[in-house]
Formats: structure tokens, C-alpha cells, sequence
């Protein structure tokens, strides 16, 4: 059977780039993107674009039975910033809507899901350094307890009712084709447009706060593999570690010298450092490695380099 994808979140930071990737590789006619609302956007004018609300049970059944879909990818959810304002939704949007689609795959409705995951699973009581795929996990923020509770729920379904559900703790992600979305590590988004508009960025995390962060050319790389590999090779039915590199507010600074020497930081940590604090500053991501052949093509100065070419051909036009 072919496979037919129903992105639900299509507009958001990863949906953006992953339903273009998902276009290239499946096909366009292949491809169903859904969001809660119609933007005039890329997502909408090159493909199958649907408005869905992932809360509602009756719509994402209706649209996979429209479509024969067989594959979902997840990516609708309040990140770490948002959902400390909005506890209640952020629970409400992050759980019901994974259930929604638990449950569809667990009546034999679509072969298999992609659920987005994170490093905010992890708290303040676990090692902040090359955090290890076992360890403590008392997440501190709304978003984090919904990510982990929402692992455990995708290796219940998985060994309950053999429901083939594929997760990802991504670590902090970086685009420069949307702008930021309400995460804590989005200061690493801005910094980069920040750069090119004003020469100088204030950050809302202080200088040395290190956090495992990834290009988005590398995180949709990920995605894909994953749901393309057999599923035997997916020992790991929580979510699994994943990373690419480490850096702090001053890190990337020094490195965004390099391309503009009189670019200058400050810092003045906001509501979000407490957030930032409680997560790990860098990610072991070996089994990742071991068991699908995980491996990130981006670092500090590939990814760097890239952000201003394509901020400056595309979004600046400088
Ligand atoms: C956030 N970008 O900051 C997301 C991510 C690890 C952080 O999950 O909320």
C-alpha cells in the first residue's frame, strides 16, 4: 500500500519544513497538511491542505478515512513558554489530541504515527551533562510533564495494542523559514534575524546557559528515518534521545561574529531561565545512533552558515 501522510500541525515551526519534505518524498498528491487554521503560506498553496482542529476526534477520522491515510505525524502542541501561561489547554492540546490519534491507529485505522517528544522530559534532579536515554525524569514545566506522560502512553499503546507509534525528543530546533513559536530555545531562532536586522540581540537566557539545540535540516531528517525503517528496529517505544550539538547564548554569539564582527549580546534573563535550567545542556543520543543509523550532517558553523545564506536570499532579500 502506498503511503498517504496526514500532517496535523502542518503550519507550525517542524510542520512547516517537514511537510515539504514529506511532499518531496511521498509525493504531492500523497501529502494531506492540516492546521488549525488556513494561512497564506507555502503548507497551504503547494499541496492537499485541510483545516483540522487536533482536538476534535470526529474531523481526524474523517479526513484518514477521506484520504486512506496511513501514516500521521503529530506535531500540534503548546511548547515550553506557551504552556506555562496556559496550563490547562496546553494539557488538553498536547494529551487529548495524541490520544485522538492513538486510538484511530489502535482501531486499525492508519499503520503508523510520528509523536513529537522532548529534552524538556527531563528535570532538575537529572544530569544536565550527555544526559544518558535512561535517567531521572521529574520535568518541572507543563510541557514536559506532557511529553513524558505522553511516552509512556505511546509505549502502553505500543505493547498493548501493537500500535506502531515513533517518537523523538527533540532537543532545541532551528529554522529560518518560521519564526519562532514560543519555546524557550527560540532565542537561538531570533538571534540569527536579529543579527542581520539590528547588529545586536538581547538574550532572555543568561550567557552561559548551554542547551542541546539542532539544525530543522537535521530534525526532519530524523523524522523521516525513523518512520521509514522496519519497525523491528525500533527497540525504544517511549521516545528517543536525539541531538546534534550543545551551546550557549555566548557561544552562538561568537560564532555569529564570524559572519558580523561588530555583532554584540546582552542578557537579561527572563521567566524562561528557570525553564532553561531545569533542562539538560547536552544529550546522549546513542541508541538513536545504534538502532535506525541516526546521524546529524549540521553543527554550530554549518548551521550558522546556513541561517544567513537563506535568511538573506529568502526572508531579507539582502
Ligand atoms: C521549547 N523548542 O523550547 C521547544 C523544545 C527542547 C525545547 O521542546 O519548548
Amino acid at each position: 500500500m502506498d503511503t498517504k501522510v496526514l500532517i496535523i500541525g502542518a503550519c507550525g515551526q517542524i510542520g512547516t519544513e517537514l511537510t515539504a519534505k514529506l511532499r518531496a518524498t511521498y509525493g504531492v498528491e500523497n501529502v494531506v497538511a492540516s492546521d488549525i487554521r488556513k494561512l497564506e503560506n507555502d503548507v497551504v498553496k503547494n499541496g492537499i491542505f485541510e483545516v483540522l482542529n487536533a482536538l476534535d476526534y470526529n474531523q481526524i477520522e474523517y479526513l484518514i478515512e477521506k484520504y486512506e491515510i496511513t501514516d500521521v505525524y503529530l506535531m500540534a502542541a503548546l511548547l515550553s513558554a506557551t504552556a506555562e501561561k496556559n496550563p490547562a489547554f496546553a494539557w488538553d492540546l498536547n494529551m487529548n489530541s495524541l490520544f485522538h490519534v492513538l486510538n484511530i491507529a489502535k482501531a486499525g485505522k492508519i499503520k503508523k504515527i510520528f509523536w513529537p517528544s522532548s529534552i524538556a522530559v527531563f528535570g532538575p534532579t537529572t544530569p544536565r551533562e550527555n544526559t544518558p536515554q535512561y535517567t531521572v525524569m521529574e520535568p518541572s514545566t507543563v510541557y514536559g510533564i506532557s511529553k513524558q506522560t505522553g511516552e509512556r502512553w505511546c509505549e502502553y499503546y505500543f505493547k498493548q495494542y501493537g500500535v506502531d507509534v515513533r517518537s523523538i525528543r527533540y532537543p532545541g530546533l532551528i529554522s529560518w523559514s518560521t519564526e519562532p513559536g514560543g519555546g524557550t530555545t527560540d532565542y537561538a531562532v531570533d538571534i540569527y534575524h536579529k543579527a542581520i536586522l539590528d547588529g545586536k540581540f538581547t538574550s532572555f537566557l543568561s550567557e552561559n546557559s548551554a542547551l542541546p539545540m539542532m539544525y530543522m535540516d537535521d530534525a526532519i531528517k530524523a523524522t523521516v528515518g525513523i518512520m521509514q525503517v522496519p519497525a523491528e528496529q525500533i527497540k525504544i517505544r517511549s521516545s528517543y534521545n536525539l541531538s546534534a550539538m550543545s551551546f550557549t547564548p555566548r557561544e552562538i554569539a561568537e560564532e555569529i561574529k564570524k559572519h558580523y564582527p561588530d555583532f554584540t549580546i546582552g542578557y537579561n534573563p527572563d521567566f524562561r531561565q528557570k525553564i532553561a535550567d531545569s533542562w539538560p545542556a547536552s544529550i546522549d543520543d546513542s541508541y538513536a545512533r545504534a538502532d535506525w543509523g541516526w546521524q546529524n550532517d549540521f553543527t554550530i558553523e554549518n548551521m550558522t552558515e546556513d541561517m544567513f545564506t537563506n535568511l538573506k536570499t529568502h526572508v531579507y532579500k539582502k
